[in-house]
């Protein structure tokens, strides 16, 4: 006997190869819709912290895109967690697999709904874990869901996480991206 998730989710895999679009590297690894398979496939690829530098994973509610262009992300945003790189290594992937089971696990109660997926980011400057939600309008949602990231994560109350609009990261690049929401 399985055990059904909520929903189905895609994990999608980002590898940089500068011939193709940024679109065309988003590549389609699986989907999975029960806690076995969840499990299967997190033990059957390379963790987080083993993907070479510029790529990343994503896991989002299937028919959703991993990116800001798509109709559920495009009024939206992300809860950003910068994570330093000498964290890279089993810190950086607890911090991920805590997040893909607060999504397939509907942590976020009520406020599922605002949830579209999560990604890591491998970077040089700085890795990065965001869950991107629906609408950076819904301001109830948004803050009710980044209050439970912050203590399912146990981030200190002293250090904050932020909410970056996809309309303001898109235009902006990186760290010079307006906060519209802290905690
Ligand atoms: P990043 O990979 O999110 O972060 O964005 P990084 O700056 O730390 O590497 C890098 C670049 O990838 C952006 O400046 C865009 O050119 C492109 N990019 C990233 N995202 C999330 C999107 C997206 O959703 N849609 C499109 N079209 N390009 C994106």
């Amino acid at each position: 006997i399985q055990h059904p998730l909520q929903h189905t989710w895609t994990l999608w895999y980002y590898e940089n190869d500068r011939t193709k679009s940024w679109e065309d590297n988003q590549r389609q690894v699986t989907n999975f819709h029960t806690v076995e398979d969840f499990w299967r496939l997190h033990n059957n690829i390379k963790s987080a912290s083993d993907l070479r530098q510029g790529c990343d994973y994503s896991l989002f509610k299937k028919g959703i895109r991993p990116m800001w262009e798509d109709a559920a992300n495009k009024s939206g945003g992300r809860w950003l967690i910068n994570v330093e790189k000498k964290l890279r290594g089993p810190e950086l992937d607890s911090v991920w697999l805590e997040v893909l089971l607060c999504l397939i696990g509907e942590a976020f109660d009520d406020f599922g709904d605002d949830v579209c997926g999560a990604v890591v980011n491998l970077r040089n400057k700085g890795d990065k874990i965001a869950v991107w939600t629906a609408n950076a309008k819904n301001q109830q949602a948004v803050l009710e869901i980044g209050c439970k990231l912050k203590s399912r994560l146990n981030i200190p109350p002293e250090s904050h996480i932020c909410y970056q609009v996809h309309e303001d990261t898109m235009v902006k690049s990186g760290s010079m991206t307006k906060n519209t929401y802290t905690l």
